[in-house]
């Protein structure tokens, strides 16, 4: 191995770590394309995806596509497409979402910016950007909270106890 392969091995190695890692949690349909749903997908860089196994996901107003897709970005600004699968012509392009990734992690939105001239779409992005770890810091806070719920119970059930003694202190105080 030549030292300038070494070189590109460790340089490469250590872009894949410095690399943001964010998370693209959901997609909200504000407004469809098309008056009976949109079949979405989204693409990154040139590739499909989300959604997995299947060509699109369907949407109406209103709905709310889980996500959950996981990527590793360069730092500064990135873009997802949003495409409308359809079934007898060309797929049509209908925008883009495009944020600025940097070193701050949490949760995000962006509204999608049309692509498709005169469409009615509207689209929200919810993403975040994870911690130096690679790891999202709500679901941590999320944890945290599954922790706690067990000694809220024992709270409530302590209360329980309390009630119950004093109305039975004061059933006494009464005879
Ligand atoms: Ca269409
Ligand atoms: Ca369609």
């Amino acid at each position: 191995m030549t030292i300038e392969e070494i070189f590109k091995i460790v340089s490469d190695t250590f872009k894949i770590v410095d690399m943001p890692k964010i998370r693209l949690n959901k997609v909200h349909c504000r407004l469809p394309d098309e008056i009976d749903k949109d079949e979405i997908y989204l693409k990154h860089n040139s590739n499909k995806i989300w959604p997995k196994g299947s060509f699109y996901h369907r949407v109406d107003t209103g709905d709310i596509a889980p996500v959950g897709v996981v990527l590793d970005v360069e730092e500064g600004w990135n873009e997802v497409e949003l495409w409308d699968f359809d079934f007898l012509s060309r797929n049509d392009f209908l925008g883009k979402f495009r944020f600025k990734v940097d070193e701050v992690p949490g949760s995000y939105s962006n509204t999608m910016k049309l692509v498709e001239e005169n469409s009615t779409a509207s689209y929200v992005l919810d993403w975040e950007i994870f911690n130096k770890d690679g790891k999202s810091i709500v679901d941590e806070c999320n944890q945290s909270y599954t922790i706690d719920y067990p000694s809220l119970l024992n709270i409530s059930q302590l209360s329980t106890k309390l009630a119950v003694l004093f109305s039975s202190t004061s059933f006494m105080v009464l005879e």
